[in-house]
């Protein structure tokens, strides 16, 4: 059940304790670096002097612009030492880039391999690992994870919709991690093969790298006939395998024994409570070529830290509900793209895709909502599609607080991408 019984299985208190070593070694690590011995010298803190894990608070935060501005120097060990390097996706801006040592390459993959474990993969597994091979770290995180566990590992990659079905019947696949806005379009492929996904041997999915709501879970589940565990990473923080579900399925467990977690508020950057939406800060305990301290992943959840029945002591995040900077304002009014996500994918008549265009008409903000309606209901008669079209305006309305303008289309016409899903255009300030 446990892949690795001595971390997993330890109390808080002890967890706590192992955390307080750690941080200790790490702050010693980290005074290798130009741009962290300053930042620790400033603030007269250093592995002698720290008392407890509350103390590490004295250290400013770092973030996205300090990666970008001052990442060689965050480096603790030379250049040479570094055997591979990850950029993030850039979505926000220039890439930032993550230098990697052997043995950072090494406890990434275990822990990859523990949360994998952790959902029941076991040698003898069939593992088609469907995301992007390359600067992202979703593709390469997984495979060295996979084979550290002893899954038979297809590198299959991203995209390739066809062949991806052609791989996993004649590998018999059994366990996949994929995109889950990609699993949900690749479904359209298994019905122009005539391959219904329920007859494949499929028990397992990972999901993760872009926000999706409980309901989009479940109709991976449904359509695929396995159990879909969210996960969670970034790859400021190695990539995926910071936080991962147990099979409880209810919050994803953080590995603190190599990720120091604090969950703040993004404004007033005090700690927040149990439950309440905060701003993700983590602390590597164990990297060595590049440990970041106290790193603000803009990415916001809660956190769970009651007792999991799993038998982890790890806290428990939510999913994660938006970023800081994809919020979206509209009118003076804050929308998170989950919350759309959350209504469309709740509603049966709603396909797999759907795109928000932000745009401004004579000083005016407008949302316009593109949304796919599944064949079925497609070819209904007009009045049925103008009340559906009601529906959705309203479901969104309620949940958004504004009225966004919902345009009903055909199945399979919006836009779709192998990688994380482009769900928002704002057009408002261009041109
Ligand atoms: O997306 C790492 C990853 C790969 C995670 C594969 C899980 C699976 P980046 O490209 O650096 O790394 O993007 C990190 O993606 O800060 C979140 O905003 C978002 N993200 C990652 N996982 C989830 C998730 C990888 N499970 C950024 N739910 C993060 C919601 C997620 N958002």
């Amino acid at each position: 059940m446990y892949w690795d019984a001595a971390v997993e299985t330890l109390s808080a208190p002890q967890l706590e304790e192992l955390q307080l070593q750690r941080l200790r070694a790490i702050l010693r690590q980290a005074q290798q670096s130009p741009f962290y011995r300053q930042r620790l010298a400033e603030a007269g803190l250093n592995s002698d002097n720290l008392r407890s894990l509350g103390d590490l608070r004295r250290l400013p935060f770092t973030t996205k612009d300090d990666l970008r501005s001052r990442g060689l120097d965050m480096l603790t060990v030379p250049l040479t030492e570094m055997v591979r390097l990850h950029a993030s996706s850039g979505t926000t801006g220039q890439a930032t880039v993550i230098y990697y040592t052997r043995q950072d390459i090494a406890t990434w993959a275990d822990l990859v391999a523990r949360s994998m474990y952790m959902t029941g993969v076991r040698p003898g597994d069939v593992f088609q690992n469907m995301m992007g091979y390359g600067l992202f770290t979703g593709g390469l995180g997984f495979h060295y994870g996979a084979e550290r566990l002893g899954a038979l590992t297809i590198p299959a990659g991203a995209g390739n919709s066809k062949r991806q079905v052609q791989l996993m019947r004649q590998f018999g696949t059994t366990c996949i991690h994929i995109i889950p806005s990609y699993a949900l379009y690749l479904l359209s492929t298994f019905g122009e093969a005539g391959v219904d996904p329920l007859e494949l041997p499929l028990r397992i999915a990972f999901v993760g790298a872009e926000p999706h709501s409980e309901d989009m879970r479940r109709r991976i589940e449904a359509a695929y006939g396995l159990k879909a565990y969210n996960s969670y990473g970034l790859s400021e923080m190695n990539g995926p395998g910071v936080a991962f579900e147990c099979p409880e399925q209810n919050g994803m467990h953080v590995w603190e024994d190599a990720f120091l977690l604090e969950v703040i508020d993004p404004k007033s950057l005090k700690p927040v409570e149990p439950g309440v939406v905060g701003e993700l800060v983590f602390t590597n305990l164990n990297r060595q070529g590049m440990p970041l301290l106290r790193y603000r992943t803009r990415d916001l959840a809660s956190y769970d830290d009651t007792p999991c029945p799993c038998g982890r002591a790890c806290k428990r995040l939510s999913r994660i509900q938006g970023r800081t900077d994809d919020m979206i304002i509209l009118k003076g009014v804050n929308i998170f793209p989950l919350q759309i996500e959350r209504v469309l994918m709740g509603m049966p008549e709603v396909h797999t895709n759907y795109l928000v265009e932000l745009k401004r008409e004579n000083f005016n903000d407008l949302m316009l909502v593109k949304v796919e309606v599944r064949e079925s209901f497609f070819h209904e008669d007009l009045r049925y599609l103008t009340g559906l079209r009601k529906r959705v305006t309203e479901a969104l309305k309620s949940e958004l607080l504004v009225t966004p303008v919902v345009e009903l289309v055909e199945p399979g016409t919006l836009p779709t991408t192998e990688g994380k899903a482009v769900r928002i255009v704002d057009y408002r300030n261009k041109g």
